[in-house]
């Protein structure tokens, strides 16, 4: 797509996603259902479906031509990246939004021919939007990304875990993660995906890894982390998939080849 159609599909992407932020604000303190899907822990809520649907809704209305790939099923049956694809979590961070009624984000990102062109994530609380167009630069709010320090140590990194990492897991070897978390300064779990892409971004976080994730956690933030100079692959360092789950790490590149070479011990 040329600049100014590029520039047209942010400015309405940029549009819904603060209106769905601010109805999802309206409903946050009140009552809401709440379900499980694969397991206890995985929750949804009617909060986010309706969003997904508010999204499919007017993507369908606008841009008939469009695919819209989302997590609660009210998109397409998304089989190939051709085209262009919206590929939208309505919310990430359901078990956030459910229990702290705080850090979760709508994450948005549009897709062209398997290209990322724009990226939005949308942290609803605080009002903090963190948006990219390929090539454009990364922005928090108006404010312009700086690109990271590519000099960070691993041992003077933040990095990005979550419970899995505490527990033993059948595809990883957990010694090679428990020796990471010793070398580094230390370690944060902010339970959105899409939040920890756009810290790492920022700079304020240097390495976030994980190990399953489906396309909408991650299609904004490796827009977003990219255009600071960060690099987001699987653990392994192949490329990310945006049609299937992903093993992921996302990090300041200074510190990539040492975590996934000396670290992350696959099983297989
Ligand atoms: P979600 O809130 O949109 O489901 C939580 O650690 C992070 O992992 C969130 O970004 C969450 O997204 C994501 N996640 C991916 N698959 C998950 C699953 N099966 N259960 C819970 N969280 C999952
Ligand atoms: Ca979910
Ligand atoms: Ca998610
Ligand atoms: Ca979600």
């Amino acid at each position: 797509m040329d600049a100014e159609q590029k520039q047209t599909l942010f400015n309405q992407a940029k549009e819904w996603t603060i209106e769905a932020g601010e109805r999802i604000k309206k409903r946050v303190q009140q009552p809401f259902e709440v379900n499980t899907k694969r397991d206890r822990k995985d929750l949804v809520t009617e909060v986010d479906e309706d969003t997904e649907k508010f999204f499919a809704e007017r993507i369908r209305r606008s841009y008939p031509e469009h695919q819209v790939l989302g997590e609660e099923g009210f998109g397409d049956e998304v089989t190939s990246l051709d085209g262009i694809v919206w590929i939208i979590d309505p919310i990430d961070g359901t078990m956030n939004f459910v229990h702290q009624k705080r850090n979760f984000a709508i994450s948005v990102a549009i897709y062209e021919d398997g290209e990322g062109i724009i990226g939005l994530i949308y942290n609803v609380m605080t009002g903090d939007l963190y948006s990219a167009k390929n090539g454009e630069g990364a922005y928090k709010n108006n404010y312009l990304l700086p690109k990271l320090n590519q000099t960070r140590k691993l041992e003077d990194s933040l990095i990005g875990v979550n419970q899995f990492w505490a527990v033993p897991n059948r595809r990883l070897d957990e010694s090679g993660v428990h020796q990471l978390i010793r070398k580094v300064r230390g370690t944060r779990s902010y339970g959105s995906a899409a939040l920890e892409f756009a810290f790492v971004s920022e700079g304020i976080m240097d390495a976030y890894l994980t190990m399953r994730l489906s396309p909408w956690d991650i299609a904004a933030g490796v827009i977003i982390v990219n255009e600071v100079g960060g690099l987001a692959t699987r653990v392994d360092g192949n490329p990310l998939d945006m049609l299937h789950e992903n093993t992921v790490i996302t990090c300041n590149p200074s510190i990539h080849k040492e975590i996934i070479e000396n670290y992350i011990h696959l099983k297989e």
